[in-house]
């Protein structure tokens, strides 16, 4: 393999990057890998503290008339669960991988701008502080994810810890956007030689798609986040229908932010599914350059199908007509990847690894959620199902089944490049089978409720309803999930006590950053390594093959 560039001033990196060690190195670290493993701990912290509020929201729904939690605290607790869940921990955890990987993967030293990465970490944990400190003062948001006014009005959320929740989202948002704009800048000028554009590896493409949309679509959730906070504080009338204002402005500008969230929250995984599931099926994945561009095309059209979550606000029929169509046209570029993952697998001598299970688990789990979110883009069918537990079935399946799966593809796949260790393969499938079975359980039976007519975000419901026996299902299913998440902290914890034996490319794998040490120095590679295809560490085996094979 042509290597090209001086060999790395290593003393200057490590000068630089390991300036201090223990704690006070990881406060001040401009590492990318270090910042990476930090977003990974909190956001996962997150994950478990989100998690935990899901488990009581299950108790109170458990049976009928339970009175476990009073309505104002079920209120604020299934708020904070979503926001958390969405705002903390899905969303972050993906710069977490891509603040690891995509330097790895495009054969760069670094994110393009250090300082601005560290920031962009640290404003998560105080974002999420600001947040939960609502709980110390009368209270925390209350008004579920998405803030519909006039629920954030004053008048209906006089606590402080609305406006927490408001302030704490900014300091969320401006991490995302502070990281965007660093993704794009290092995707678009720090790859290595010979990493064109139809080489990158699909991840990053991912990631480049993802950050596009983090940075055209967040400052539209700023700014209406800015105006409620400015209604409630100011008594600007932005949104208030009592003062001249309008309720409906607030979901066309939240949506327009929204919709295209929800891609931000999935296309990561679509990128980390790309990555494993060519590699266990050691089969190139099928049509690379249709994977990219269905990327870019579920980008584009996801600016136009928001009104998809208006279709009972009493807009013009036409409109929505529009919308139903653009809904149902996002199914397209979608089913070509469902498609491309299955043609890879088709015929690959296929390795059932922990982080295959996931992949193909997560490819199942989405094609539920997508497909039960076109019965949703339909304008006859929504108006049954809106606001209906069927809508919470759907988005489960896309972020649980979906993005959340996807994760642990990824933490799976790439534990040995980050720790140098394997998890347990054993506890890995044990982790595995608990998860999907819990998660069926957890979330199919919302779409039966959803047809029964039970609505989302109410705290109890009367026992004549007949809604009672699926509900207790769910939260059986909801604990299920919780020991399974138990069954991967054990492994985890066991894992990291032993010695590390993961070698450079253990997995056979494609990427560049399996061309460097598990883990990588600091500096990630002794010398930039040179691109000629799609699979450069393919290449390299190869050429090593071939020189030991010549006499
Ligand atoms: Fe969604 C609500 C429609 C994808 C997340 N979605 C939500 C909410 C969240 C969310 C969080 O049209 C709730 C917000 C709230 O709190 O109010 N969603 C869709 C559609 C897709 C979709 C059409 N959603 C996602 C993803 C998410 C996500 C991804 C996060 C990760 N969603 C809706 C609608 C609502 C909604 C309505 C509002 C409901 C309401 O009333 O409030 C698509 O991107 C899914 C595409 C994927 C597939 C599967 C693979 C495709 C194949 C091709 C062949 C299939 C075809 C379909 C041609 C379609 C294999 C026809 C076939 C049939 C059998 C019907
Ligand atoms: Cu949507």
């Amino acid at each position: 393999m042509a290597a090209i560039s001086t060999p790395v001033p290593q003393a200057r990196f490590a000068a630089r990057w390991d300036k201090s060690r223990g704690v006070l190195g990881w406060i001040t670290t401009v590492d990318h890998k270090k910042i990476a493993i930090m977003y990974l701990y909190t956001t996962f912290f997150f994950f478990l503290v989100g998690g935990a509020m899901a488990l009581l929201v299950r108790i109170q729904l458990a049976e009928p008339q339970n009175k476990f939690l009073t309505p104002a605290q079920y209120n604020q607790i299934f708020t904070m669960h979503g926001t958390t869940m969405i705002f903390l921990w899905i969303i972050p955890v993906f710069s977490g991988f891509g603040n690891y990987f995509v330097p790895l993967m495009i054969g760069a030293r670094d994110m393009a701008f250090p300082r601005v990465n560290a920031l962009s970490f640290w404003l998560i944990p105080l974002g999420g502080l600001v947040m939960y400190s609502g709980f110390l003062f009368g209270g925390s948001g209350a008004a579920g994810w998405t803030g519909y006014v006039p629920l954030t009005e004053r008048a209906y959320s006089p606590q402080v810890g609305q406006d927490l929740w408001i302030i704490g989202l900014h300091l969320l948002g401006v991490s995302s956007m502070l990281g965007g704009v660093n993704f794009l800048v290092t995707i678009h000028n720090m790859r290595a030689p010979g990493m064109t554009w139809t080489r990158l590896p699909l991840f990053v493409w991912a990631m480049e798609v993802t950050q596009g949309l983090i940075v055209l679509a967040s400052p539209f959730f700023a700014g209406v986040l800015s105006m409620v906070l400015l209604d409630r504080q100011v008594g600007a009338s932005f949104f208030s229908v009592s003062h001249g204002g309008s309720a409906l402005l607030y979901q066309l500008i939240f949506w327009f932010y929204s919709h295209p969230a929800v891609y931000i929250m999935i296309l990561p995984a679509f990128g980390i599914v790309s990555e494993v599931i060519p590699v266990f099926s050691r089969k190139p994945i099928f049509g690379y350059r249709a994977m990219a561009a269905s990327m870019v095309a579920i980008a584009v059209l996801g600016f136009v199908v928001f009104v998809h979550h208006m279709f009972v606000t009493g807009l013009p029929l036409v409109v929505q007509e529009f919308f139903a169509f653009t809904t149902l046209c996002i199914g397209v570029p979608t089913g070509i990847k469902i498609f491309n993952w299955l043609a890879t697998m088709w015929g690959g001598s296929i390795r059932h690894d922990t982080p295959m299970l996931f992949a193909a688990g997560f490819l199942l789990m989405f094609l539920i959620g997508g497909i039960d979110g076109v019965y949703l883009g339909s304008l006859a069918v929504d108006r049954i199902l809106h606001g209906t537990y069927w809508v919470v079935g759907h988005i489960h399946y896309v972020l649980f089944g979906g993005s959340v799966l996807g994760v642990f593809s990824g933490i799976y796949y790439w534990f040995p490049k980050v720790t140098g260790r394997f998890l347990s393969e054993r506890l890995g499938k044990l982790h595995f089978w608990l998860m999907i079975i819990g998660l069926n359980l957890t979330f199919m039976p919302m779409h039966l409720l959803g047809m029964l007519g039970m609505p989302r975000r109410i705290a109890t419901y009367e026992d004549n309803r007949g809604w009672g026996d699926l509900n207790s299902l769910e939260t059986f299913g909801a604990f299920l999930i919780a020991i399974s998440v138990t069954v991967f902290l054990v492994n985890f914890v066991i894992s990291m006590r032993a010695p590390k034996t993961a070698t450079a490319d253990p997995w056979e794998g494609n990427t560049l950053e399996w061309a460097t040490s598990s883990p990588p120095p600091a500096h990630n590679f002794d010398v930039i390594p040179e691109v000629h295809s799609s699979r450069p560490l393919r290449d390299m085996r190869r050429a090593r093959q071939a020189a030991s094979a010549s006499p």
